[in-house]
């Protein structure tokens, strides 16, 4: 496994909330605002679509050591040697992906439910999706909602890094920290605001204060 550290606030895109401007401009504001991965998720676009986003994201993100993972699709991934693959429930088990994209490959699989936390525990990925933390409407089809008390319970389980995602925000990053999350998941606090430049930057420091306070308790 690649051992990859996952830590601070991790983009998950979203083309549609971007207002119209180009996702490329939103994820280079990002990066400079301090988001430490960038996950491209894209529900609508072909394949081949696809990969020539992936080709356009990774260069932006590579030039800040940014790894870009791939939301569903191994073979994009693979196709574009991005950094990684996230996969949900549904999608290519992570013991194929795995075998696919090899050793070195960040592999993140989302948990949805207690079964899938179970399950994870044996499965050889690099960190846990905790989806939804909060409800929000960026994604409707979940089985649930974890909550704080579900992300902390998890935490007391798991092996695994976690990564929290679903309603996360400035105002309640610190506290999915403080559950035990290792890094933070946003779409909308990013992609959805004017300035994601700013908000890129008030998560990072909401993390790093966050993470300081949590390590020298
Ligand atoms: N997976 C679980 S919740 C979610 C995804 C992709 C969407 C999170 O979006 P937002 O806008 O950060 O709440
Ligand atoms: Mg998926």
């Amino acid at each position: 496994m690649n051992r990859f550290k996952i830590s601070g606030i991790y983009l998950v895109t979203d083309r549609g909330l971007c207002g119209g401007r180009p996702l490329e401009e939103v994820v280079l504001a990002a990066v400079k605002g301090g988001v430490r991965a960038v996950q491209l998720r894209e529900k609508e676009l072909s394949t081949r679509q696809f990969i020539s986003e992936a080709l356009k994201i990774k260069d932006i993100v590579s030039r800040f050591g940014v790894p870009l993972i791939i939301n569903d699709r191994v073979d994009v991934a693979l196709a574009v040697q991005a950094e990684g693959v996230h996969l949900g429930q549904e999608d290519m088990p992570w013991d194929l992906a795995r075998k696919i994209l090899g050793e070195k490959a960040i592999i993140g699989l989302s948990v949805e439910t207690w079964d899938d936390v179970t399950k994870a525990e044996f499965a050889e990925v690099d960190y846990l999706g905790v989806s939804p933390v909060f409800p929000t409407p960026t994604k409707t089809d979940t089985k649930g909602v974890w909550g704080l008390d579900g992300l902390r319970r998890i935490r007391s389980v798991s092996r695994h890094q976690l990564v929290a995602i679903g309603g996360m925000n400035e105002g309640n990053a610190a506290l999915a920290i403080e559950a035990g999350a290792d890094a933070i998941a946003v779409v909308s606090a990013i992609c959805g605001n004017p300035d994601p430049f700013g908000a890129a930057k008030r998560l990072c420091e909401v993390f790093t204060r966050a993470y300081r306070s949590n390590a020298n308790e």
